[in-house]
C-alpha cells in the first residue's frame, strides 16, 4: 500500500518470509498506517540493506519493521545503520523451526537495540501493534483506531467456548 505517507518500512530477507511478514502489513492496513514492504537481505544485498537503513530516517519512515530467518542479521544489522527503532521479526525456519532466527535477533549487544518479537505470525502482527503504539504517541486519531482495535478484539472473545466442529 502506498497510498499515503509511509511512516512504517516492514523489510525481510526473502520473498519467503512475506508469508509471516504479510501480517504485519495486513495490522498495518487495519489500523489505516502508512507502510512500505521491501525485500532486503543482509546477505545476499549487503549494499541494499546498507542504502535503505542510512536512507530510512531521510526517506520519512519512523518505525522499522525486519523479519528474517536462520542466521537472521537483517533486524540488528539495520539497527545499526539507523537512529529509528527497529523492532524485528523471527521468521520461522525450516531447519530449527525459528529458534536460530529467533536467538539471532533477540541477542543483541548492549549499545544497539532490537525490540524483538515472537517466532511467526504472532510476532508480525505483534511488531505492527507496537509500531502503532509508538506512531500513536503522536497521533491521537490513530491512538483512537488502535484502542478500537483492542477492543473489537476484546469484544470477540465468548465466555463460554463453542462446541467444536
Ligand atoms: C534469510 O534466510 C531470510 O530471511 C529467509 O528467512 C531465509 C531463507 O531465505 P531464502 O532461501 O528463502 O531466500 O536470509
Amino acid at each position: 500500500m502506498d497510498r499515503k505517507r509511509a511512516d512504517v518500512a516492514i523489510i525481510m530477507g526473502s520473498q519467503s518470509d512475506w508469508a509471516t511478514m504479510r501480517h504485519a502489513a495486513e495490522t498495518l492496513e487495519a489500523l489505516d498506517i502508512g507502510h512500505e514492504s521491501l525485500i532486503v537481505s543482509a546477505h545476499r544485498t549487503p549494499d541494499r540493506l546498507y542504502a535503505f537503513a542510512k536512507g530510512a530516517k531521510d526517506a520519512g519512515f519512523r518505525v522499522v519493521i525486519a523479519g528474517a530467518g536462520g542466521a537472521a542479521h537483517l533486524p540488528g544489522m539495520t539497527a545499526a545503520l539507523t537512529p529509528l527503532p527497529v523492532f524485528g521479526v523471527p521468521v520461522e525456519s525450516r531447519a530449527l523451526s525459528g529458534q536460530d532466527s529467533l536467538l539471532s535477533i533477540v541477542q543483541m549487544p548492549a549499545g544497539i537495540p532490537v525490540g524483538t518479537l515472537a517466532i511467526g505470525r504472532a510476532g508480525a502482527v505483534n511488531a505492527a501493534l507496537l509500531a502503532a503504539a509508538v506512531l500513536a504517541l503522536h497521533d491521537e486519531a490513530l491512538a483512537g483506531r488502535l484502542d478500537a482495535w483492542r477492543a473489537e478484539q476484546t469484544a470477540k472473545v465468548a465466555h463460554k467456548p463453542a462446541e467444536e466442529a
